[in-house]
């Protein structure tokens, strides 16, 4: 069941200007998982309100009205009218059904888009977040083995991805881009953070999409301070 604010929850204050819309982003600059959700907002048009949520702080210290909407603790939340949206490749299936855009166009687009989300949460986007998290913030924190195993996962992992883009498409799931190439290019273009170097396909379809109208980098997120 999604879960919807209740009408003692106040709505959070207008950033930037922004027309008001029914759509809430609660995220982080440096989450890739949040920057995926924005960059699905961006190509899809859809004005929103931008939250930034220090996850720096521990759970109970965070900001309220975020506290009240994360179920996991965890960024990236969508808040939608009064329903409220968590985990980064579900907001995506959502949007993409919501709009009939970006892998929602048909039924038979929105099961492959859903298969390669299902795919990345337990692949490329557990290797690649771990093995970038380690080396930018907190190698340390990881158990002895656990990188290497991270490493090899993420080897096969893009082994995949490359092989079907190799085989002439433009995007994952053939000439139009979907939420798949969203949430598959989350993580990325921070390849260089984890220490990783791409395959040229993979790295060309990145500057495919890069091209999209909408299109926006990660260095885009709100920053802390808004
Ligand atoms: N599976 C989740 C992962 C979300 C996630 O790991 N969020 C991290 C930032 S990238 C977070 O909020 N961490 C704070 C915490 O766990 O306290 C998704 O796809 O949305």
């Amino acid at each position: 069941m999604i879960r919807t604010m209740n009408s003692s929850q106040t709505t959070p204050p207008l950033v930037n200007n922004e027309p008001m819309s029914g759509w809430t982003l609660y995220s982080h600059p440096e989450s890739g998982h949040s920057y995926k959700v924005k960059l699905a907002l961006s190509v899809l048009g859809l004005l929103h309100r931008d939250r930034v949520v220090n996850i720096a702080l521990p759970a109970a210290q965070r900001a309220d009205d975020f506290r009240r909407v994360a179920l996991f603790d965890e960024v990236p939340v969508l808040v939608h009218d009064r329903k409220v949206l968590v985990q980064s490749n579900a907001i995506l299936l959502y949007l993409a059904q919501h709009t009939g855009r970006w892998g929602g166009e048909s039924g038979e687009r929105m099961q492959e888009t859903t298969q390669w989300l299902f795919w990345e949460a337990n692949r490329l986007g557990l290797s690649l977040p771990h093995l970038r998290f380690a080396k930018r913030f907190d190698a340390a924190s990881y158990p002895p083995g656990a990188l290497d195993w991270l490493r090899q996962r993420f080897d096969q992992d893009i082994a995949r991805l490359a092989h079907t883009l190799g085989e002439g498409q433009a995007f994952v799931l053939g000439e139009q881009p979907s939420m798949a190439d969203v949430s598959l290019s989350g993580y990325l273009w921070w390849a260089d953070q984890a220490g990783l170097t791409l395959p040229s396909t993979v790295r060309a379809w990145l500057v495919r999409l890069s091209d999209e109208p909408g299109w926006i980098s990660p260095a885009d997120m709100p920053s802390l301070e808004k």
